[in-house]
């Protein structure tokens, strides 16, 4: 008697969690989506252009200040484009994906870490309380000079 009620427990908890099963594998792991790269580099382009604000004498690459709101960052081997100087206490999604192989984007600001997989754009919401430099690193090997993979992200207070 109690083994048959043990063993009808089971199917139903069997049946439940079948059941339960595409919406769970449905569930975005962190906010993430596919576009062509050529799009992306499109995007970033369209941005920096429009916020440009100086060159960093440090990575060479430009300095773009965008407002609060969507903002990209191209990972290629091995440089990040642009430099992005912000606000402080202010809210935006960076948008981050690769140009060729895969990378990984780290921030030390919020100790974000993702991995940049060729044709997916990944997502992080970044906001600093106080002006400040934190570093992008690549944390994922991608050949040669990955070591010198890295850039500021520069936080300023409201002008
Ligand atoms: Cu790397």
């Amino acid at each position: 008697m109690r083994q048959r009620l043990i063993a009808t427990l089971i199917a139903v908890l069997s049946m439940v969690l079948l059941a339960v099963m595409p919406a769970w594998w449905r569930q975005p792991k962190g906010l993430s989506y596919a576009l062509d790269p050529d799009q992306f580099a499109a995007r970033t382009e369209a941005m920096a252009k429009a916020h440009a604000s100086g060159r960093s004498t440090e990575t060479g690459q430009p300095i773009v200040r965008p407002p609060e709101g969507d903002v990209y960052l191209m990972a290629r081997r091995w440089s990040w484009y642009p430099v992005l100087e912000l606000e402080a206490g202010r809210r935006y999604r960076l948008h981050v994906a690769s140009q060729d192989v895969v990378h990984g984007f780290h921030l030390s600001l919020n100790d974000a870490e993702r991995l940049l997989v060729p044709g997916r754009v990944e997502v992080v919401t970044v906001r600093a309380e106080k002006p400040g430099r934190f570093a992008i690193v690549c944390s994922d090997y991608c050949g040669l000079e990955h070591n010198g993979m890295q850039a500021p992200l520069l936080v300023t207070d409201k002008p």
